[in-house]
């Protein structure tokens, strides 16, 4: 193939090009090569202008206006492009919702004393979101407390209510606009399930109505099982903490056991913390000749595991085949959400072997040890052992190990950030006013290989962060941040002025990593408690969202949580809605007068850029702030 010797056309990363090397000559195919197959991509699909909901098509509508201009059933562009980008709303809730209920189910079981290897680490945290779910504590130890918060969440996974208990977080403002729009998240199950029926051929033709409820949708993730799932992980497994750790390829050890951890829920990989450092277990490793075992993560469950106990990250979403080609991993265990199908394969090219844990995911190629509350411990220790007995058949002529671990500040909490400004929001606010900050941005997302895989996302962030505007990421741009040194106090010389000065004096990096995916609404907690202490709403605040590199369809859902709460966002890649100029017209502007913010996309990270600041710049000027 012709394009191999090119690598630096897929990725900004110096290791990454250096891992494709390798893997060219392991004969081992990744992403890229795949994605190269695919070429072109199909125009309708990626207009939004195909459907294939019911069996009288599938249909195709012709963009240039020559051929059918709607489905079987007489659906037009505009109702096509809603109700697949509906569809793609649901399913993005879907998965970061249920991973919430695992976490929930998880605390109802520890409640019980069910989840042995399981403690509630957060008590204050457990009794402070009790209180907000009505939870009387008085008196109650924190497992009776535990069990009724769990059942309490559960409610607001179902039916029975008018409106999501967490809403009550948003500002009075905000709150108000959702209940005139009619999109007040009411269960978050149901909203998901609503969207599959509106878009069931014959129900909701009406493309605005059908959009509207994919805000409703959107929120039951943001303000509902998202922020369950972050809820409920600090309370079972601690608050993160501002802590050292490391990030790239680098973090893996030639002379270790190296296990990576993939996937989304903390439920498994929490357990894995503690069996890597049983000292039987080190013991058995330094009988293969090993000097210890090594764990890190890649993607979410591994920026999980990064904000709570400092576990290095190797990569994220485009560097998690590569990870394997290093030929130093002795074990991957998978949750779910995000695992490319492919990996199995990559890992068979090697010695690595392959686990998967989860009911609802399992993978070709990969050995299932299913994971529940009641055997994770055990299943850990078990899959440790089995870790680092494979460490004898690694080939040590197919180690390669490309660079050195990078420094990184990690563990920024919305309890966090407060503690560090000592106590409340006011010192940013007053930074803020001052114009030393001039507001903030959340960068976060995917790789996707449309795009060189990081050029999207530390491009932008340069300039922000150039423009004095602070930065926070959740999901896999943190690792691409993270390698480029963004997160470590030395980054400071690449801030403006202003954001130095205030950052060097907390002590803090200019971008700040605050998660994991359903970790994006940590932001949305933190811009509520902002504008309540303004006395403003969200979409009045000097802040911005970006996704420049997005390519999950949970990434569409966050995207639409953060425009319906207020907040203006950018998409790097354009999602699949340029059939309906209608569609296109409403979430780019029309938005705005609907709720208060819009999206834009832009997939030139520059021009982004360019459009966060102006964006940022504005919204200073509506509040009265200076404004460049
Ligand atoms: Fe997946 Fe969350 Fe995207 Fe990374 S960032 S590719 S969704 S792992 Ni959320
Ligand atoms: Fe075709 Fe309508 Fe069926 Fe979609 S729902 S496949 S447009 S007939």
């Amino acid at each position: 193939m012709t394009y191999q010797k090119d690598y630096s056309r897929f990725s900004i990363v110096p290791e990454t090009q250096l891992m494709l090397e390798k893997a060219a000559r392991d004969q081992v195919e990744t992403v890229w090569d795949r994605y190269q197959a695919q070429q072109p991509h199909c125009g309708f699909c990626e207009m939004g202008l195909s459907c294939r909901i019911c069996m009288m098509g599938p249909c195709r509508i012709d963009p240039f206006g020559e051929g059918p201009q709607t489905g079987v059933c007489g659906a037009t562009a505009d109702i096509m492009v809603a109700r697949n980008l509906g569809r793609m709303i649901a399913a993005g809730a879907a998965s970061h919702s249920d991973h919430g209920r695992d976490l929930v189910e998880l605390l109802a079981k520890v409640a019980k004393g069910q989840a042995p290897g399981y403690t509630i680490k957060d008590p204050a945290k457990l009794r402070r979101v009790a209180a907000e779910f009505g939870v009387q504590a008085d008196g109650k130890d924190d497992l009776s407390i535990a069990a009724e918060l769990a059942d309490a969440m559960f409610d607001d996974y179902g039916s029975k209510k008018d409106s999501l208990t967490l809403l009550s977080r948003a500002p009075r403002q905000r709150r108000e606009l959702w209940q005139k729009l009619g999109i007040t998240p009411r269960g978050i199950d149901r909203e998901t399930s609503e969207m599959m029926h509106r878009t069931h051929m014959g129900v909701d033709n009406d493309w605005v109505s059908i959009l509207l409820h994919g805000m409703r949708n959107a929120l039951s993730d943001g303000w509902g099982g998202s922020m369950i799932a972050t809820e409920v992980s600090d309370i079972l497994f601690g608050t993160p903490q501002p802590a050292k750790s490391t990030v790239n390829l680098g973090v893996l050890k030639e002379d270790q056991v190296n296990i990576i951890v993939h996937g989304h829920n903390p439920v498994v990989s929490e357990t894995l913390v503690a069996a890597c450092q049983d000292p039987e277990l080190i013991r058995l490793a330094e009988r293969q000749g090993a000097t210890g075992i090594n764990l890190a993560g890649v993607c979410c469950t591994g920026n999980e595991l990064m904000m709570r106990h400092g576990v290095p990250m190797a990569g994220n979403h485009l560097s998690t085949e590569l990870v394997l080609v290093t030929g130093a991993v002795e074990m991957m265990i998978v949750d779910y959400q995000c695992i490319m199908p492919a990996i199995s394969d990559v890992a068979a090219c090697y010695h690595t072997k392959m686990v998967s844990t989860s009911n609802k995911a399992k993978f070709p190629g990969m050995e299932h040890h299913e994971f529940h509350p009641e055997n994770a411990r055990q299943k850990a220790a078990t899959l440790v052992k089995m870790a680092v007995e494979n460490f004898t058949r690694r080939d040590k002529n197919k180690v390669y190990i490309p660079s050195s671990p990078q420094e990184v500040i990690s563990g920024i909490s919305v309890e966090a950030v407060l503690a560090a400004l000592g106590g409340s929001a006011e010192p940013l606010i007053a930074a803020i006013k001052a114009g030393k900050i001039r507001g903030a941005a959340g960068v976060v997302g995917c790789n996707n290989p449309r795009i060189k895989q990081d050029f999207g996302h530390i491009t932008l962030t340069s300039r922000l962060i150039a423009n004095d505007i602070l930065v926070v990421d959740t999901g896999c741009v943190s690792v691409a941040h993270a390698r480029a040194g963004f997160k470590t106090l030395e980054a400071l010389e690449k801030a403006g002025p202003g954001l130095r000065e205030v950052c060097g004096a907390l002590g803090i990096p200019p971008v700040l990593h605050v998660g994991s995916c359903v970790d994006n609404v940590r932001i949305l907690v933190l811009l509520a408690a902002l504008a309540n202490t303004l006395g403003c709403d969200i979409s009045d605040l000097p802040v911005a969202g970006s996704a420049p590199e997005w390519y999950s369809e949970k990434a569409v859902t966050i995207g639409c949580y953060f425009v319906a709460s207020g907040v203006f966002t950018h998409l790097g890649p354009m999602p699949p809605i340029t059939g309906s100029i209608n569609i296109v017209k409403l979430l780019t502007e029309g938005l705005k007068d609907v709720v208060g913010a819009a999206f834009a996309v832009e997939p030139d990270p520059e021009k982004a850029a360019a459009l966060l600041i102006r964006h940022i710049e504005a919204k200073r000027a509506g509040l009265g702030l200076d404004s460049r």
